[in-house]
């Protein structure tokens, strides 16, 4: 035999020697591999660690109604510094939403006081890193779960019903709670963004309609009746998953078992 053949399948023998530990490793390390692959940075508490990274803002959006007599470009003028405004038409009544320039991103901090609950005396409501508490009378009443990140809330009547509700835009892992529908199988870990709509109840509050994951997540939403017609619409900033920046308007009505969009014209 010559040294050739032998130095070949030295060789040979060396590769799969490399092969057999590296398979062996793989084995060993799987567990650990998945392991990282489920918890890592896209699980909540990595998610809610970047969103505590980002800057304190105190402003939310708002909406003007416009001037019927108002051209686009006077429009301009009702725009604040630094933030965005969306303007659309239902019917010929034209409207400006105001949303707070995303981005870069934020955080928000909002303090509200109202009597939700009509017993007379006013609740807090107060959203910082994104947890939502109301308190009364020094004693909170209801909190956000930990295993949830409020973006931001809104109080107003969603379902027309004549009973003020607690609405919450919330971050949250999984698209269903405790009330998953049979049919689905196999556990959605993804965080989405959702819209929980919350009625007083016992000195506290209580779920009456709870979104799956949105199609498109829901960065800020005012409540009004834009057409008169004695409902209120919900209107909302809309952003897409896949691009940070993505804001458009939407407009939506309670129709009983959730919400419709409602056409309106993005343009003047
Ligand atoms: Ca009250
Ligand atoms: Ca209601
Ligand atoms: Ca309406």
């Amino acid at each position: 035999m010559d040294k050739g053949f032998y130095g070949a399948m030295n060789k040979r023998l060396v590769a799969l020697g490399v092969i057999a530990a590296g398979a062996l490793l793989i084995f060993l390390l799987y567990p650990a591999v998945k392991w990282v692959v489920a918890t890592g940075p896209k699980d909540f508490p990595a998610f809610k660690k970047e969103k505590l990274k980002l800057p304190v803002k105190n402003e939310s959006l708002y909406l003007t109604v416009m001037d019927n007599n108002t051209s686009p470009s006077g429009g301009e003028e009702y725009r604040a510094a630094n933030d965005k405004a969306m303007f659309f038409r239902v019917g010929d009544r034209r409207y400006l939403l105001n949303i707070p320039e995303p981005l870069p991103e934020y955080r928000l901090e909002k303090v509200r006081s109202f009597d939700i609950d009509k017993n007379g005396l006013h609740e807090s409501y107060s959203l910082q890193d994104g947890v939502l508490k109301v308190n009364f009378d020094t004693k909170t009443i209801w909190q956000s779960p930990e295993s949830w990140w409020v973006d931001d809330f809104f109080l107003g009547d969603a379902d027309n019903d004549g009973i003020y509700n607690l609405n919450l835009l919330v971050w949250k892992a999984g698209s269903f709670g405790s009330r998953r529908p049979f049919w689905i199988t196999g556990e959605d870990k993804s965080i989405k963004n959702h819209l929980f709509i919350y009625i007083p109840a016992e000195g506290s509050f209580k779920p009456i309609w709870q979104s799956s994951n949105l199609d498109c997540p829901n960065y800020g939403s005012v409540l009004e009746d834009i057409d008169d017609d004695g409902k209120n619409e919900l209107i909302v900033s809309e952003g897409d998953y896949s691009i940070p920046g993505e804001r458009r308007v939407s407009v939506w009505r309670w129709n009983g078992w959730g919400f419709s969009r409602i056409p309106v014209n993005p343009t003047w």
